[in-house]
């Protein structure tokens, strides 16, 4: 028979001792390697209190297989508390990414059919393809430039540009002309609001926000600040996008993008939609593009892949004659190399449910409501579920048989990441398009760890170079 809850192994009796000690150890940016220790430590599964808030920790594909297969129709992760907060504070409404039970769901559907259904989605790949190509012209620029011919600098704040411009595209249909010399100070605002947004919630996770709040704390009142510049700035865009709507300046024969398609619906409150499309316009930026920066760095420190990669996208590109939505078809082991990048640097340290009913993982019984963590970056570096974890490897992903609850960056099941369609087709034109025009190296004797800041991150500056083939 199962063994009951209380005999979990780990520290979940002194939640207070526990976050002082994680303070002391420098956890605040350790989180997925405390984790991974825990793991060496308890084995499989775990139980934990830090301050007030719960959890039991797994680890194993299966038990995430336990764990998703039973979480029902309206599946529902840790929400943020700072986030949760500055929401009530300014009175704003909840997107998607907030919303529980039948309110999500409802607005969950109406817009997965306008941001995750394959026929729309094949719609976005033009959209996606010109800001690929704006880059790589950007960078060609860059080298010329250089007179060195090559392009070698930290790409962060490039592939931010890249990331908005790309995700602002799709939702409004419109360029804001981020690949160019000169940036518009708004839009280098939002980036950077999104950038000290991330940053100011991880000190805060721990800590009830509501304590912050009375203290007036400068991480509180900077957090404030980074949302009121993120939901102002997506304000604008969206009034722009209404406007030209109803003076039907929008020319209704090609795809006006992901907002108009919503308003013109009509399905959903504006309100509504105003709030998940800037969950989406923010959610869109420092996560396809740190990780397209890590895959940048893998491929350049394994030449070959790399030459694998670049043979197939040009044999891939030839056999389309170009056509885009064709080569995405066949570029199997750059879908792979995409899915191993997220392995090894996932965005999301963990992935979260509650639990609706009993589970039984690693032989323990698991009550209702229980906070229930997959350590999606301790699961992609444990060697019982990816053997040699410290390769860069895609082709362990092309390997016959199934693969079950092993390729989880962006989550699972109806509460899965939205932006994931998005998300994929962004970084796979991305990467097609820099591997037909550009070697990527980099600096090989350089060691490059992660840090969290509420997402995972590199922990020092990147530095690669392009170089026309
Ligand atoms: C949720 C990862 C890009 C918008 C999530 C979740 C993960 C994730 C792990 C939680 C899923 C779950 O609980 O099962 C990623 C990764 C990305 C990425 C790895 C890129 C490499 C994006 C983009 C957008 C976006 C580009 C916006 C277009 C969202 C939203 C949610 C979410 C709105 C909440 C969905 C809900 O609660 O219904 N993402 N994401 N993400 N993501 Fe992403
Ligand atoms: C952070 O302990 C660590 O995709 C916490 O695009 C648990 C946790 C809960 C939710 C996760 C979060 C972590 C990391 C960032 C995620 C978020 C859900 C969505 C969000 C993974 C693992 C993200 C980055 C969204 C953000 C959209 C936002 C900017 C409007």
């Amino acid at each position: 028979t199962p063994r009951p809850f209380n005999q979990l192994p780990g520290d979940w009796r002194a939640g207070w001792l526990n976050l002082y000690r994680f303070w002391q150890e420098g956890g605040l940016h350790n989180v997925h390697h405390i984790m991974a220790r825990k793991f060496q430590q308890f084995g499989p599964i775990y139980r934990e209190k830090l301050g007030v808030y719960e959890s039991v920790n797994i680890i194993s594909p299966q038990d995430a297989a336990t764990l998703f297969q039973a979480e029902g129709t309206l599946p529902e992760r840790f929400s943020v508390p700072p986030w949760v907060a500055y929401r009530d504070y300014r009175n704003k409404p909840y997107g998607v990414l907030l919303k529980k039970g039948e309110a999500w769901r409802s607005d969950r559907l109406m817009l997965n059919k306008e941001v995750l259904s394959p026929q729309v989605v094949e719609g976005f790949v033009p959209l996606l393809s010109e800001v690929g190509e704006d880059f790589v012209r950007r960078a060609q620029a860059q080298v010329g430039k250089s007179g060195r011919e090559h392009w070698t600098a930290d790409f962060t704040h490039e592939l931010f540009r890249f990331a908005l411009e790309s995700v602002c595209h799709v939702l409004y249909g419109e360029r804001l002309g981020l690949l160019q010399d000169f940036v518009d100070p708004e839009s280098q605002r939002f980036i950077d609001a999104v950038t000290l947004m991330f940053h100011t919630t991880s000190p805060m996770l721990y800590v009830p926000p509501a304590l912050l709040r009375h203290l007036n704390a400068k991480m509180w009142r900077d957090h404030v600040q980074a949302w009121d510049a993120i939901f102002s700035q997506a304000d604008k865009c969206i009034q722009n996008v209404y406007r030209d709507l109803r003076l039907q300046r929008k020319s209704t024969k090609e795809y006006m993008g992901i907002l108009c398609s919503l308003i013109m619906q009509d399905k959903l409150p504006l309100d509504d939609i105003k709030a998940s499309v800037t969950e989406m316009m923010a959610g869109g930026v420092d996560t396809t593009s740190m990780t397209l920066q890590w895959a940048m760095f893998e491929l350049a420190r394994s030449p070959g892949i790399q030459e694998q990669l670049r043979a197939e996208v040009l044999a891939a590109k030839r056999e389309a004659a170009g056509d885009r939505v064709k080569m995405l078809k066949t570029i199997r082991l750059l879908k792979a190399a995409i899915k191993e990048t997220l392995r090894l640097h996932p965005v999301a340290v963990t992935l979260q449910r509650y639990t609706t009913q009993e589970v039984i993982l690693q032989d323990y019984r698991i009550p209702p409501k229980t906070l229930v963590q997959v350590g999606l970056y301790a699961m992609g570096r444990d060697p019982e579920v990816f053997p040699k974890p410290e390769q860069f490897s895609p082709q362990r992903w092309l390997a016959a048989g199934p693969k079950p609850f092993k390729g989880l960056g962006f989550g699972f099941g109806p509460r899965q990441c939205l932006g994931r369609r998005i998300a994929e087709l962004e970084m796979q034109l991305f990467l097609m398009q820099i591997l037909e025009n550009f070697k990527i190296e980099t600096m090989r004797a350089v060691e490059v760890g992660t840090k969290f800041d509420l997402i995972l991150i590199p922990d020092k500056p990147i530095y690669l170079t392009l170089r026309p083939l």
